[in-house]
């Protein structure tokens, strides 16, 4: 190989590089298992990543989701837990981070982000109620079907395009939800639930715009707006980089700003927040925090430490400050980036613009000859494990589950395999290993067939199914 081939990435994409705002203090070994013992265990997993054990696993890229690496800081803090039953003082660090850098009132701790949702769907849907959102998530719907609610999906329409280049395709639709008030009365709509960084449409965001204007059409029909914080540091981060008059401020302050424009949040702790475990609801309205401190009780624990340890909530207090720094975010979105445009300069069809949290391979277009009732996502990140023992998830038919009404198999239009980055855990050289390895699958992609459900558990299918090779 000549000698100028040997470039940088920064170099070979024509900028100077740049690297994480972080060292590296403590290891855990990985190992790659064998091809042939790769394959046994994917048959042995029923070709579902959820099934698989870890420890078959070489990178592990099925989720963001309490997988980051925390600091020597919030090590430190584990060591600082107060494990009273009652009033921690551990609890009241928490509260004032989360009423510092998000601005609620009134906090309540939970095990992680569906205990919050949990709560906040009992506490205000009533049975025959509909409830707006931007784009569904698997459990936050769920939990709002299970209090009697009916979530009507409000999402712009470029958000199910993959395509499209629209910087904010996280934005909700102000017509579809004027036409939903008009259709069903605002008496009937609790709240609108939304979300930052849209996880199911590939990490998008919302703008400032959007939800300024959002609360002004609530604020005509007297409908909330609760806010699904869970991925919003780098929602803030989108709005830093591609919103006008925003270049010039900071994450927190961006963070805070937006969540003014909404009346509480819940929170899955487990992603922005830098922790392995944890979560939070957040409110302004008294009488919702009061219905959620008389229910966290019966399924949490008690209020000032809703499932948590208190050694948790004290490294999440500390979280919360480190993750919302603009050096942190960057740096996690610039590497989610940097598998992204690798996999784009190889023409490897994606979702784009690239998200916050991860890269999705658009799996109708890697596999157009397999038909979506033959799990063309599922199969990929099937084919991916087998290939190099990187485990990623479905998010397409498999993952949206059946209609409740009809009982059959809901057809998203996105069919999507996800390689979500852990924060703080994996270097440039793992993301080359994933990047090329998705490469020898989509080469071979003509060979490939898909797959045949032959188990199906009742809720959240995609975690317990089991499926077989055609
Ligand atoms: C993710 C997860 C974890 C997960 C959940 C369900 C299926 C597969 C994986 C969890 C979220 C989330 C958003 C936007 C609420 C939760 C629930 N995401 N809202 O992406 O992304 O929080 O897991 O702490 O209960 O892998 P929880």
């Amino acid at each position: 190989m000549s000698k100028d081939k040997y470039e940088t990435m920064g170099q070979q994409f024509g900028r100077r590089s740049w690297a994480e705002p972080w060292k590296v203090k403590m290891v855990e070994p990985i190992k790659m298992i064998s091809q042939a013992e790769r394959k046994k265990a994917a048959e042995e997993a029923g070709y579902n990543t959820f099934l698989l054990r870890s420890e078959d696993v070489y990178i592990d890229l099925l989720t963001d989701s309490g997988t980051s690496a925390m600091s020597d800081r919030q090590w430190a803090g584990i060591m600082l837990g107060d494990e009273a039953y009652a009033g921690s003082r551990n609890f009241y660090h928490l509260e004032t981070a989360v009423q510092e850098y998000y601005g609620y009132q009134f906090i309540v701790p939970t095990h992680q982000g569906r205990g919050a949702e949990h709560l906040i769907s009992q506490a205000l849907i009533e049975e025959g109620d509909y409830i707006p959102g931007n784009m569904y998530f698997t459990t936050t719907r769920l939990h709002q079907e299970l209090a009697g609610g009916t979530f009507v999906d409000v999402i712009i329409d470029e958000a199910h395009a993959p395509q499209d280049q629209h910087p904010f395709k996280g934005n909700v639709d102000l017509q579809k939800l004027q036409s939903l008030i008009d259709k069903v009365g605002a008496d009937k709509i609790p709240y609108v639930s939304l979300a930052g960084t849209v996880n199911m449409a590939g990490g998008q965001p919302v703008s400032m715009a959007n939800v300024r204007a959002l609360r002004e059409l609530c604020n005509q029909h007297g409908i909330r707006i609760y806010l699904d914080a869970t991925r919003m540091y780098e929602n803030a981060f989108f709005i830093q980089e591609r919103e006008e008059g925003y270049a010039g401020k900071s994450i927190a302050q961006i963070l805070k700003e937006f969540c003014s424009y909404t009346d509480g949040a819940w929170m899955s702790a487990k992603k922005d927040n830098l922790v392995n475990i944890g979560g939070w609801l957040a409110v302004n309205h008294e009488e919702v925090a009061e219905k959620a401190r008389n229910m966290v009780v019966v399924y949490e624990g008690l209020h000032t430490y809703g499932g948590m340890a208190g050694r948790d909530m004290e490294a999440l207090a500390i979280g919360i400050a480190e993750g919302v720094n603009d050096d942190q975010v960057a740096a996690r979105v610039g590497q989610v980036r940097y598998l992204g445009d690798l996999l784009l300069a190889w023409n490897i069809p994606i979702v784009e613009p690239i998200g916050g949290h991860a890269i999705f391979l658009d799996a109708k277009r890697f596999y157009p000859h397999i038909p979506q009732d033959q799990f063309p996502a599922q199969t990929l990140a099937a084919e991916l494990y087998m290939d190099s023992g990187v485990r990623s998830m479905e998010r397409g038919i498999v993952s949206a589950g059946r209609d409740p009404e009809t009982g059959g198999h809901r057809y998203p239009a996105l069919e999507l395999t996800r390689l979500t980055i852990p924060r703080r855990v994996y270097t440039q050289a793992h993301m080359d290993v994933v990047a090329e390895s998705i490469k020898a699958i989509f080469d071979a992609r003509e060979q490939t067939k898909g797959l045949e459900m032959v188990y199906e558990p009742e809720y959240l299918r995609f975690f317990q199914a089991r499926f077989k090779k055609l």
